[in-house]
C-alpha cells in the first residue's frame, strides 16, 4: 500500500501569466508574453493571458474550491511585472496588496502557500534592457525578491526561485518557441543561463534574511532517463547520465543547472562539451550560486527509457508504436515519478518535493454537467505508485503538487490544452470540478491509502 510521511504536502499548483489574467489590471506592467502573444503565428490561434482564468478577480472562489479539495499546499508564482511594473523601481502597491490577501485567505483556508518568485513573465522594460544577458539581471531579480520577501515573509513557509529556467533560457533565447521567442548564438544562451543561476542565488540569500525559517528550493523540469533493466548498474548509470549529462549545445542535462548550486561548480563533463562557449564565472559569481537551498522542486510529466551500449553510452529505446501519450505528445512512463525523484536524491542528497505533474487532455462538460476524465485520474494515480515507491525506499520527499488545479494558459498552445482537476469555460468562467478533482480530494483524504 502506498505511504506517505506525516505531514506530506498534498497540493496543486499554477503560475501567474497562466491563471491570472488582469494583464493590465491596478498598474500590472507588460512582460515578454504580453509582447509575444501578439507576434502572428507565435501562440496558437493568437490566443493570450489577458483574462485567461481571471484569477486576480476570482481567486476567493478558487481558494474556495481548493478549499474543498482538501490540498495542504498551493504552489502559485508572484507576477514580477504586477509587483514591479517596470520590473525595478517604483513598487505597485494593488499587486503586492493582492499576494498578500491570498496569502491570508489561504491560511485561513488551512492551505499552505508555496511561492514561487518567478514563473516566466519576466517584465518588458528589462527585456528591452539585455534581459538575462545583462550581467545586471541577478541584482534586479534579488531586489524585486527582496520587495515580496519583506511583504509576504512573515507567512510563507515555502519558497522557490525560479521555474524551469532550463526552459524560459532554452525555449525563449535558443529556439524562439516561446517569450520572448529569440535566437541567440549558444555562447550567449550559455551566459543567460549563468546568470539565472546568479539570480537564483542571490535571491536565496535574500528570502533567507526577510522570511525567517523558510525553505528554499530551485524547479527544475525533467524528464529523467529510466533504466530498461533496472536491475543492471549498467543500464542505471546510463540513466542517470541521460539525466545529468550535458550534450553539445543543449541545456536539457540537469548537472548544469543544479551541480553549481548543491557543489560550487559546473559539471566537469558540461564544461568540456561546451568548451570554449562555457561562461567564465567570477569566484563572486560562484559564492552566489551555491547558496545553499533546502530542497529541489521536480517538474516531471515523462521520462526516457534507455540502456548501457557496449562504451557504458545511454542509448535510447525506440518508441513503442502506439505509445501511450497525453495531448503534448509526452510518453505516460510512470516510472518517471520512481527513477527521477531517486536519481536526483542520490546525487544532491537534498529533500525532493514533486512540483507539478499531471495530464493534458481535451475535457468538456458531458451531456450530464459533469467533467469525466478518467485518463487524468489513472495518470496521476500511477505516478503517485511510484512516488511512493521512492519515498518508501528512503527518497525524502516533502510533497506532490498536481499540475494544475485550473484548465490555464498552455504558453504557445494557449488553451488547447487542458490540465486542470477543475475545468474552466473561458466564455463564462465557470469552474466545474472534473471526475480527478473528487478522486484526488478522495486520494488526499486518505493519504494515499487508495492508490
Ligand atoms: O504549463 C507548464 C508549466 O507552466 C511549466 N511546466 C510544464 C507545464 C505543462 O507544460
Amino acid at each position: 500500500m502506498a505511504q506517505f510521511a506525516d505531514g506530506f504536502a498534498w497540493g496543486v499548483a499554477t503560475a501567474a501569466y497562466q491563471i491570472e489574467g488582469a494583464a493590465t489590471g491596478d498598474g500590472r506592467g507588460p512582460c515578454v508574453w504580453d509582447m509575444f502573444c501578439r507576434k502572428p503565428g507565435a501562440v496558437y490561434h493568437g490566443h493570450n493571458g489577458d483574462i485567461a482564468c481571471d484569477h486576480y478577480r476570482l481567486w476567493r472562489e478558487d481558494v474556495a474550491l481548493m478549499r474543498e479539495l482538501g490540498v495542504r499546499a498551493y504552489r502559485f508564482s508572484v507576477s514580477w511585472p504586477r509587483v514591479l511594473p517596470e520590473g525595478v523601481g517604483t513598487v505597485n502597491e494593488a499587486g503586492l496588496e493582492f499576494y498578500d490577501r491570498l496569502v491570508d485567505a489561504l491560511l485561513e483556508a488551512g492551505i499552505q502557500p508555496w511561492v514561487t518568485l518567478f514563473h516566466w513573465d519576466f517584465p518588458l522594460s528589462l527585456y528591452h534592457r539585455g534581459g538575462w544577458l545583462n550581467p545586471d539581471s541577478a541584482s534586479w531579480f534579488a531586489d524585486y525578491a527582496e520587495i515580496v520577501a519583506r511583504r509576504l515573509g512573515d507567512r510563507v513557509r515555502h519558497w522557490m526561485t525560479l521555474n524551469e529556467p532550463q526552459c524560459f533560457i532554452s525555449l525563449g533565447l535558443q529556439s524562439g518557441h516561446h517569450a520572448p521567442g529569440d535566437r541567440l548564438r549558444f555562447d550567449e544562451v550559455l551566459l543567460a543561463s549563468h546568470h539565472t543561476l546568479v539570480a537564483s542565488g542571490k535571491a536565496t540569500q535574500v528570502l533567507r534574511a526577510h522570511s525567517p525559517g523558510c525553505r528554499v528550493g530551485v524547479v527544475p523540469a525533467i524528464g529523467p532517463g529510466i533504466p530498461k533493466d533496472p536491475q543492471s548498474a549498467a543500464d542505471r548509470e546510463a540513466a542517470a547520465r541521460r539525466t545529468f549529462d550535458a550534450a553539445p549545445d543543449s541545456l536539457w542535462g540537469m548537472g548544469w543547472w543544479i551541480d553549481p548550486i548543491v557543489f560550487g561548480r559546473y559539471p566537469d563533463q558540461a564544461l568540456e562539451t561546451f568548451g570554449e562557449k562555457a561562461p567564465k564565472a567570477t569566484d563572486e559569481q560562484m559564492r552566489a550560486i551555491s547558496e545553499p537551498i533546502d530542497f529541489i522542486g521536480l517538474n516531471v510529466y515523462t521520462g526516457w527509457e534507455v540502456s548501457a551500449d557496449e562504451e557504458g553510452r545511454a542509448a535510447a529505446s525506440p518508441e513503442p508504436q502506439g505509445a501511450p501519450k497525453t495531448m503534448m505528445d509526452w510518453i505516460v512512463d510512470d516510472r518517471c515519478l520512481y527513477w527521477g525523484p531517486r536519481q536526483f536524491w542520490e546525487r544532491y542528497g537534498k529533500p525532493i518535493a514533486i512540483t507539478e505533474n499531471g495530464l493534458a487532455g481535451m475535457d468538456w462538460v458531458a451531456l450530464d454537467g459533469k467533467v469525466h476524465d478518467p485518463q487524468r485520474i489513472d495518470y496521476t494515480r500511477r505516478h503517485l505508485r511510484q512516488l511512493a515507491q521512492a519515498a518508501q525506499e528512503g527518497v525524502q520527499v516533502l510533497g506532490y503538487l498536481h499540475w494544475s488545479f485550473l484548465d490555464n494558459f498552455e504558453w504557445a498552445f494557449g488553451y488547447n490544452r487542458r490540465f486542470g482537476l477543475v475545468y474552466v469555460d473561458y466564455a463564462t468562467q465557470r469552474r466545474v470540478p472534473k471526475d480527478s478533482f473528487h478522486w484526488y480530494a478522495e486520494t488526499i483524504r486518505c493519504n494515499g491509502s487508495n492508490l
